[in-house]
């Protein structure tokens, strides 16, 4: 009988997924039966952008965490599919740093033409997935949020694609409940215009901080303060950009800090992290994980080693992105053709044990990537994905790091070399910092005709 699999989500995982099957059966291969579950009316998970905050129209919550003004943080050569190019899709060469609705185009055309939406029954949300030890298969059971109606189905194979970043890691402040001006999590957060003229203050220390950080102070925010917990970015930030350490407490709308300075705030932004949750899975099929490269109980960051025939996509901290996410939807599928097969228990926790203690070792950012791409590596020698040149993708990500500490407000103006196909990246018509128009029309309008108006 024809085996059913079930993905959940159709993110830039779960469509890489349904690209791995097709590329399968365009080789002749004979493919299961694919049916995606995606909450949303549309693909591309994170990239699908909702103006709704708290719980969208169906009183779902709402996923997206990206925000109007998003362009993409690290270069496209890095997260570049090896078998869809830019160049492929756009025809010419783009900038390496798109924002959000052209690289949600670049996702959304690789997809279409593979002709995988058929396999998708959007508007629909898993409740619950439970393992039959007898019959050795998932019943899934999914409500169309249209029709609001629940059913259950067998599944051979469950694929998690529901992604990391949703769940917002909200943590307790003294004095936070009184705080008078405006309080959100970096995933309510839709575009910084309002703090145009305001005192914002950024909890955290990672990329979420970083970006609304310049993002505020690019919409003219009179102050932009972050705090951080562990340590300081330490990029060099403009005038009116500080970094102070954790914040202690509130006074209404005085934040103080642990080294003892205190100033006044008009809106705080909890820039602290996702959770790991997957409230559709029981506990004992659930990943337990702080966002990390290396998640533990994963067979080659994928298998699940609680159940091996329940496999997790993008569930590692991301450096690489769409590229990673490729390498191990490719793997998956050929593990459920049966293509690859998975040692014993012992072995996978030996293999995932050797991968632990090089991850508990790595001492820098350069490090970690290097093991991300190494990982991706390992994953790619077992299947047909085109092998690209992750060294090469190591240097571009080290050169952006060197960029960003030049200079945090220009490093989007930078282009690099495609991996994949040798072509520069096209210098933006206009620089970052000055570009107010968020669009993918404006983003590939040629001419550098338009009036900007700066706001430096
Ligand atoms: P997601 O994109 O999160 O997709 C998961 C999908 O699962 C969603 O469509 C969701 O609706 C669906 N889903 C969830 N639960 C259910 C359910 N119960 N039933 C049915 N469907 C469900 N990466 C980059 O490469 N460059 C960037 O610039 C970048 N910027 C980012 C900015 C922000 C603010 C965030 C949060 C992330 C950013 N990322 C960026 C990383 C991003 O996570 C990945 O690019 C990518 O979106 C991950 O894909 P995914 O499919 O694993 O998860
Ligand atoms: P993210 O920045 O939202 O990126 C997610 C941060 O929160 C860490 O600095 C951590 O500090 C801090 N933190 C956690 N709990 C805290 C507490 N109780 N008090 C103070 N600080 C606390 O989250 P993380 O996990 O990176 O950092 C949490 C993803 O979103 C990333 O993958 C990123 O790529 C993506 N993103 C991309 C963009 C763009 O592309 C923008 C935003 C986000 P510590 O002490 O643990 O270091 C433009």
């Amino acid at each position: 009988m024809q085996k059913r699999i079930a993905i959940i989500g159709a993110g830039p995982s779960g469509m890489a997924q349904l690209r791995a099957f097709e590329s399968a059966r365009e080789q002749g291969r004979e493919i299961p039966e694919v049916v995606c579950f995606e909450k949303q009316d549309d693909w591309g998970g994170q990239w699908n952008f909702n103006w709704r905050t708290g719980i969208d129209a169906h009183g779902e919550p709402v996923h997206s965490s990206m925000y109007r003004n998003l362009w993409s943080n690290g270069p496209k050569e890095a997260l570049e599919f090896a078998e869809y190019t830019f160049d492929e899709h756009f025809g010419r060469p783009i900038s390496s740093y798109p924002p959000r609705a052209v690289l949600w185009d670049y996702i959304n055309g690789r997809a279409e033409k593979s002709d995988v939406k058929k396999h998708v029954r959007f508007s629909t949300a898993v409740r619950w997935v439970q393992y039959n030890a007898e019959t050795e298969t998932f019943t899934v059971t999914v409500e169309d949020l249209v029709a609001r109606t629940t059913e259950s189905s067998e599944f051979d194979h469950v694929i998690v694609g529901s992604g990391h970043f949703s769940f917002p890691n909200v943590p307790e402040f003294a004095g936070i409940e009184t705080f008078p001006g405006t309080l959100r999590h970096a995933h309510d957060f839709r575009g910084a215009e309002s703090l145009a003229d305001k005192d914002v203050l950024l909890i955290g220390a990672s990329y979420s901080a970083e970006d609304i950080g310049v993002q505020a102070y690019k919409m003219g925010a009179r102050s932009v303060t972050l705090s951080y917990r562990s340590r300081p970015m330490g990029f060099d930030w403009p005038e009116d950009m500080t970094e102070v350490p954790l914040l202690e407490r509130f006074d209404g709308s005085v934040a103080h800090f642990i080294d003892g300075t205190s100033k006044h705030f008009d809106a705080v932004i909890l820039c602290t992290g996702y959770l790991h949750h997957y409230p559709y899975l029981p506990s004992d099929l659930s990943l337990d994980s702080p966002n990390n490269v290396y998640p533990d109980t994963l067979y080659r960051g994928v298998v699940s080693e609680a159940n091996n025939k329940l496999f997790y996509l993008g569930a590692q901290d991301q450096w690489f992105t769409f590229n990673m996410f490729d390498a191990q939807a490719w793997y998956v599928r050929d593990v459920i053709l049966g293509d690859a097969t998975l040692p014993d228990a012992a072995a996978q926790r030996a293999d995932i044990d050797r991968w632990l203690a090089r991850f508990h070792a790595l001492e820098s950012a350069a490090e970690e990537v290097q093991f991300q791409a190494d990982y991706i590596r390992d994953l790619i020698e077992q299947s047909d994905y085109p092998m690209f040149d992750l060294d090469e993708v190591v240097r571009i990500f080290l050169e952006w790091k060197k960029d960003k500490q030049e200079n945090i407000l220009t490093y989007r103006d930078a282009v690099y070399p495609s991996v994949m196909t040798g072509t520069m990246g096209a210098v933006h018509h206009t620089p970052w910092l000055q570009e107010l128009d968020d669009s993918a029309d404006r983003y590939l309008a040629h001419p550098k005709t338009d009036v900007i108006k700066v706001i430096v």
